[in-house]
């Protein structure tokens, strides 16, 4: 063995392997126009879905009637959970297994709430159809606030649970308890803020949507839907259906954007699907926009409490937080089904501290149920939001520079392997280097200066500096720790060399725009000296590809990415063999040089042989004793997570009449360990940024008392547009996991986890003189107007 790339020195073999900025091969299609997504699938005889949705948050449904709607011409079937009953199909699990109407039985619990389904021979008519069905409902006091939902006199939600009193969801803590109280009692400092980590909706381009195409012949199911774990799916619907799983096909052509998103099943993909069984005909089911925002899995929705207690000289000592969480209407939280918390546990973030203890509640609320990872792994997010926030208001309280008070802090590169106090496993990490770098980058100590003078001239706008240290933890399992509706989460890679010496890669993941079909090729490439150009790259389809546990939580690279490093390593070994027999040498003669890509005979460098030379050699001319063919697969159970990390500093300028905040420069240091391919993590670091600053200014799922969504399309909730994003400047530093087989960490989900904290510590840095310890997020104009009012700053 190799012993894999090196940081830094991986790049330009000039293959196309790691470290080069190959152009993403699968643009050509999508730039042309040629992309395959679930609404451009066209099958004949075809069908249209469209679901009739509740108005009402919380209603008993009386009647339905569905004599007007079937009376529309082209209307061909009308569904209710009543037809469903038949099946068995009326409720579905949701991944924390919890039960979930996939049409509504008795019980409204949410405004969307899928009530009825209208299939017709077009889209227009299914619409048409579907305003004519009649539901009688009862309508029952919601409530939609986790606090509210809690108090004695709430109504109740799930009456369908039995034995369900009230409306408590679950109770989680972790760390320990007294311990941590000790330290805080003692402590001779002590810091505590309240804040919200509002509803938000991952709003990928494309919404949900699924053909559900039965075919009576073969007895088998096909489906195609947008979805980012087909195989998951497949065993999901197998055993919801009771249609065996080798009779089950899913199918993902190309998502538009997953976002954690499409991660769970709804009951729109289930519907298609049940309706093609039942009509044996193929079923279109493509869900608006405003349907996706009010009935998909949202995100976040946690109120948390953060505390740290602290010696003078800012030494963190420990840290404790509280959280109320809002579940929505099931308990359908996207998360590994060990962790009801995700990997909340991970605020500690980027800091030695021994002590730690957190506790959350989570309620049923009538609102649409989620919890999803939206570009997040499991709640780190919210973990990130809570350490780098509290970090900010400590330095604050104790008068010390953001990043003094950080660099005093952080778990030292020699530490590594760290193991956190609620018991996490770090693979490595170097902050301060990160730290010192964005710091650079970002002209720090100038724009300190600039601050203070634009306070001593009472200027019009203030100037603030925001800085985030945070650490991730992506690329779930193990599969001991981490599982999916009791599979473990492991991934995996096949190769097959093809007899001309070009080759297909199939993977257990699917991509959602992140450019799959570019970096596994690079990796392949990488490792088996082939040129990226001879390397094809498949997934989403179930019946073909290996099984795997899907794309989120960034976990592509550290875990498929190491299974195709492994199978490319494995078909090495056999081609080793081969090289040895082409070139008359004894096996135990040949080398593999990664420069080169090739084998060698040692001692004589003019004798070597690439991989695509000796492929043919596999198949027409093998070894004797050794089996035909140059294929391998591996099945990839990660013995840790990755924890890519970075530095995030940002700098506003707030006007101090309009409470108007604009960027004033915005840089972005991210360490993912070795690069696979650097032009896609720096477009993937821009996303993520854009996502976040939507966080942190403008998105926001909203609701009335009444239970209406009130922030539920792109009216009210805001998306920001190339006008709200300012040019941004990355960097990086590469420390490389040791457990990778490449090195490689994660790093989809760094720039969305990292810069929401960033952004919030850079407004209140500008009025932090005024005594503002904190503002909510989205810190729209009027909401930092009040803050610059309440610290008699506004003008
Ligand atoms: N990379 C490289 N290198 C390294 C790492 C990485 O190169 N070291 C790259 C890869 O290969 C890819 C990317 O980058 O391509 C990414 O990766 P990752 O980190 O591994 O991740 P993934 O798994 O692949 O993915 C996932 C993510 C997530 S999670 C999200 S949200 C988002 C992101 O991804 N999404 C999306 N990004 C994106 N992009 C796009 N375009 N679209 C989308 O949708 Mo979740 O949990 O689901 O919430």
């Amino acid at each position: 063995e190799d012993g894999g790339p090196q940081p830094e020195k991986h790049c330009g073999h000039g293959r196309g392997g790691m470290g080069e900025e190959v152009k993403r091969k699968e643009d050509q299609r999508f730039i042309t126009g040629r992309g395959n997504y679930v609404d451009d699938i066209k099958k004949p005889g075809m069908l249209h879905c469209e679901i009739v949705r509740s108005p009402h948050a919380h209603a008993r449904i009386e009647n339905i009637d569905k004599s007007r709607a079937l009376d529309v011409d082209g209307v061909v079937a009308v569904l209710t959970a009543e037809d469903l009953l038949e099946y068995d199909l009326a409720t579905m699990p949701t991944l924390m297994d919890d039960t979930q109407d996939v049409l509504v039985n008795d019980k409204v619990k949410f405004q969307s709430q899928e009530v009825a389904a209208v299939i017709a021979t077009d889209r227009y008519t299914a619409k048409d159809g579907a305003e004519k069905v009649v539901v009688d409902y009862d309508v029952l006091d919601p409530v939609v606030d986790a606090e509210k939902a809690l108090e004695d006199d709430a109504p109740l939600i799930r009456d369908d649970i039995e034995g369900q009193e009230d409306n408590h969801c679950l109770d989680w803590e972790t760390g320990d308890e007294e311990a941590t109280a000790r330290v805080f009692d003692d402590a001779p400092v002590t810091v505590k803020e309240q804040m919200l980590y509002q509803r938000l909706h991952p709003a990928p381009i494309e919404t949900c949507g699924a053909v559900g195409d039965f075919d009576p012949g073969k007895d088998k199911l096909t489906v195609h839907m947008t979805s980012q774990a087909p195989h998951i799916h497949r065993t999901l619907f197998s055993q919801v259906s009771g249609i065996p799983e080798h009779k089950v096909r899913i199918v993902s052509p190309d998502v538009g954007g997953g976002f954690g998103n499409k991660v769970p099943i709804y009951p729109g993909y289930v519907v298609a699907a049940a309706a093609s069984y039942v009509l044996e005909q193929p079923v279109k089911w493509v869900e608006e926009r405003s349907e996706n925002i009010q009935s998909t899995g949202f995100a976040r929705d946690y109120d948390m409490q953060g505390e740290l207690a602290a010696t003078e000289d800012g030494e963190i000592l420990a840290v404790r937080t509280d959280v109320l969480a809002d579940h929505g209407a099931y308990n359908a939280v996207a998360q590994p089904s060990k962790f009801p918390a995700g990997f909340f546990n991970i605020f500690t973030g980027s800091y030695d501290v021994d002590t730690a203890y957190g506790t959350l509640t989570a309620a049923y609320t009538n609102t649409a149920p989620g919890g999803v990872a939206y570009r997040c792994s499991f709640r780190v997010t919210e973990a990130v939001y809570l350490i780098e926030r509290m970090v900010k208001v400590l330095a604050d309280e104790l008068e010390m520079d953001p990043a003094e008070i950080r660099r005093k802090n952080f778990i030292q590169p020699d530490q590594f392997p760290y193991e956190s106090p609620t018991g996490w496993n770090y693979d490595s990490g170097d902050y301060e280097k990160a730290l010192d770098l964005a710091l650079e980058m970002a002209d720090y100590d100038d724009y300190r200066e600039e601050q203070q003078r634009r306070i001593e001239e009472d200027a019009d706008k203030l100037l603030g500096i925001g800085i985030s240290s945070f650490t991730e933890v992506v690329g779930a399992g193990p599969g001991k720790t981490c599982d999916i509706a009791g599979v473990e989460m492991f991934d995996s890679a096949e190769i097959r060399v093809h007899p001309t010496g070009n080759a297909t890669v199939r993977v257990g993941v699917q991509t959602q725009g992140q450019g799959h079909e570019t970096t596994f090729a690079q990796i392949v490439a990488e490792e088996l000296g082939m040129d990226v150009d001879d390397i094809t790259v498949e997934h989403g389809d179930t019946d073909t590809d290996p099984y795997g546990l899907g794309t989120y939580g960034s976990r592509s690279t550290p875990v498929a990415g190491a299974a195709a490093a492994v199978a490319s390593r494995k078909v090495r070994e056999k081609a080793k063999a081969i090289a040895a027999n082409e070139l008359e040498a004894a096996e135990a003669d040949i080398t593999w040089d990664r420069e080169s890509g090739e084998f060698h005979v040692a001692g004589a460098p003019d004798r070597s042989i690439s991989i695509t030379e000796i492929a043919a050699g596999a198949y027409m001319n093998k070894p004797a004793g050794e089996d035909p063919g140059l294929e391998a697969v591996n099945y990839y159970d990660p013995p840790e997570m990755t924890y890519p990390f970075g530095s995030y500093i940002v700098i506003v300028e707030i006007d101090r009449e309009t409470g108007e905040v604009e960027f004033e420069k915005f840089v972005a240091v991210d360490d993912c360990g070795n690069r696979i391919n650097p032009m896609i993590i720096e477009g993937q670091i821009h996303g993520g940024l854009a996502q976040g600053i939507g966080t942190a200014m403008m998105e926001h799922v909203t609701f009335d008392d009444n239970g209406n969504v009130t922030g539920g399309d792109f009216m009210n909730y805001l998306l920001p547009t190339s006008m709200e994003i300012p040019e941004f400047e990355t960097g990086h530093t590469v420390t490389p996991s040791p457990h990778h087989p490449i090195g490689a960490k994660g790093v989809g989900e760094s720039p969305t986890v990292g810069s929401p904290p960033a952004i919030v510590n850079a407004v209140v840095d500008a009025m932090a003189h005024g005594g503002i310890s904190h503002v909510e997020m989205p810190m729209t104009p009027d909401v930092v107007w009040e803050k610059l009012d309440e610290a008699g700053l506004a003008m």
